[in-house]
């Protein structure tokens, strides 16, 4: 039987087709900036004065959706032998809607989807996981709720700008008419799993634990956190779900105008981040994952979920059972194509300066590489500090600037990811950048574990592929993994152990000139 997962992430959209009796995928992608430049988003986002303010227009979404299944459609790919769809969507963006999304019936599938859809929507933007601009909502908010260890208490994780329940209340308290013309919030995953059966599809567990609103023992809104949010807020969401819940079938619209099977089964959307862990073959606890995308993230499942006492981790439900720890660092692919940009270094040669023209250590040099607001430790406007020889200050040194950016990244990594559990001795990889040999060696040497890329590139894509025949066929996970989430052998990088000592070090050094930093950061809250 044949499943499409979707992966409505910060700068594309894909869609991944697998077949459970051959083992054929399909994928193909469609990168906003390029496909939709009308939506004035290069890298996914609408540009803002303001470096905290990341928003996006959703009808760009609904836009590429379309798009998409037309490609699908004229490659040849026969859309009515899907027999189930689900899928994945960038974490904590949101969309405003003032009528709830039930026009199963009443869209023209001659037209196209978006221009049916912006009547719907009481807001323009949906602010995205970028947008840094609640640092005053997150204090009110933790404030009413009775501190922050009440927040990680509820919730797995602090009050976090980010978050949806602290960018619900700048909303209400900017534009409380809008707010109040809202009858719906959605999170990015489930407005795609809605426009795709034109109802109103509810938020999953997984996901929804990205809001700062969720009860995981619960697995319920919190009145407590509904209330400290904004008034009303109770009304605008639908009960949350768990992930493998049946959502109906797809709409009418795309069964005429994609030719999808009337009966075609949708099942609820979750995070990018949950989907991947199920994309990965890593639902069951014991085996870490590092995603390498716009932002990059490290996580693991959990059977119970377990807090960082620093605040940086979150704790998302597992789409497979239980729960998931997760590290989030927003200066990631956009970071590497910086550096990659300026020193006028393609891909190959970015990581042949790592693998062959520097050595770990870098030679005593080290960056600092916020060029975006971070999440990881929290830096709410850009700051870039370098560290060294003269050269490498003085911006002459291309090869170490390669490595220098990625060292950082994979030390910072390993830093804040250590609440999770003991240091892994075998880490997954997946995203964009789990292609560049370079990246992987560093991963391998700073962790001192074996890196293992997968086959398939799109984990969340092929985690909503995974999830909808899991629901609909019913087959186990474990004959799933072994047909679709195998290691590309190929591409595993061993660590080498004499480089143990080197990085022992240097983590030392980077954790204080990132205390410096932090010393010299404003404090927002
Ligand atoms: C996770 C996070 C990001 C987005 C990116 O908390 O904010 O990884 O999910 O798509």
């Amino acid at each position: 039987m044949r499943f499409l997962g979707l992966d409505s992430s910060t700068q594309s959209l894909t869609a991944l087709i697998i077949d459970t009796d051959t083992g054929e995928v399909i994928d193909r992608s469609i990168q906003f900036g390029a496909r939709l430049p009308q939506y004035k988003s290069p890298n996914g986002f609408l540009p803002s004065d303001d470096p905290r303010v990341k928003h996006s227009d959703p009808l760009m979404w609904v836009e590429a959706l379309d798009l998409l299944l037309g490609e699908l459609r004229e490659a040849g790919v026969d859309l009515s032998t899907i027999k189930g769809v689900s899928g994945a969507g960038q974490q904590h963006g949101s969309v405003y809607l003032a009528h709830p999304i039930d026009e199963a019936g009443m869209w023209d599938a001659s037209l196209p989807l978006a221009e049916q859809v912006r009547p719907l929507l009481s807001r323009k933007t949906a602010p995205i996981w970028m947008d840094a601009s609640t640092g005053a909502e997150c204090a009110e908010i933790t404030a009413a709720a009775g501190g922050a260890d009440k927040m990680v208490a509820i919730t797995g994780s602090i009050a976090i700008e980010r978050f949806t329940g602290p960018q619900i209340r700048k909303f209400w308290k900017t534009d409380p008419a809008a707010y109040e013309r809202t009858a719906e919030i959605q999170l990015v995953s489930s407005f795609v799993a809605s426009l795709l059966t034109g109802t109103s599809v509810p938020i999953d567990l997984g996901d929804g634990a990205g809001m700062n609103l969720l009860d995981l023992a619960a697995g319920a809104w919190s009145p407590l956190l509904l209330d400290a949010t904004a008034p009303g807020l109770g009304r605008k969401l639908k009960a949350a779900v768990p992930g493998a819940t049946y959502a109906g079938t797809v709409a009418d619209y795309f069964v005429k105008r994609y030719g999808f099977a009337p009966n075609t089964a949708v099942i609820a959307f979750t995070g990018d981040n949950p989907s991947s862990l199920v994309g990965m073959g890593a639902s069951q606890p014991g085996t870490a994952v590092v995603s390498l995308g716009t932002s990059d993230t490290m996580f693991a499942a959990m059977p119970a979920p377990r807090t960082d006492p620093n605040g940086y981790g979150n704790v998302f439900g597992n789409p497979a059972g239980g729960f998931m720890a997760l590290c989030c660092f927003s200066n990631g692919s956009l970071a590497r194509e910086q550096i990659a940009t300026r020193f006028h270094l393609g891909w190959d040669d970015f990581a042949q300066a790592i693998v062959e023209r520097t050595q770990p250590g870098n030679g005593g040099n080290m960056l600092l590489p916020y060029f975006v607001p971070e999440i990881t430790p929290r830096l709410p406007a850009p700051a870039e500090r370098w560290f060294g020889t003269p050269d490498f200050v003085a911006g002459k040194d291309p090869a170490a600037a390669a490595r220098a950016v990625v060292e950082a990244q994979a030390l910072s990594m390993r830093l804040h990811s250590a609440f999770i559990g003991a240091a892994p001795s075998r880490i997954l990889v997946t995203g964009g950048a789990s292609k560049n040999a370079g990246i992987l060696r560093v991963l391998a040497d700073v962790f001192q574990a074996e890196i293992i890329p997968l086959r398939v590139g799109n984990s969340s894509a092929l985690g909503g592929a995974l999830r909808a025949a899991q629901a609909v066929e019913g087959r186990p996970w474990s004959d799933l993994f072994a047909r679709f989430t195998a290691p590309d052998s190929s591409r595993r990088v061993a660590p080498d152990p004499r480089s143990k000592v080197t990085y022992e070090g240097i983590s030392t050094q980077l954790q204080a000139r990132l205390k410096d930093l932090l010393a010299q950061t404003p404090a927002t809250r």
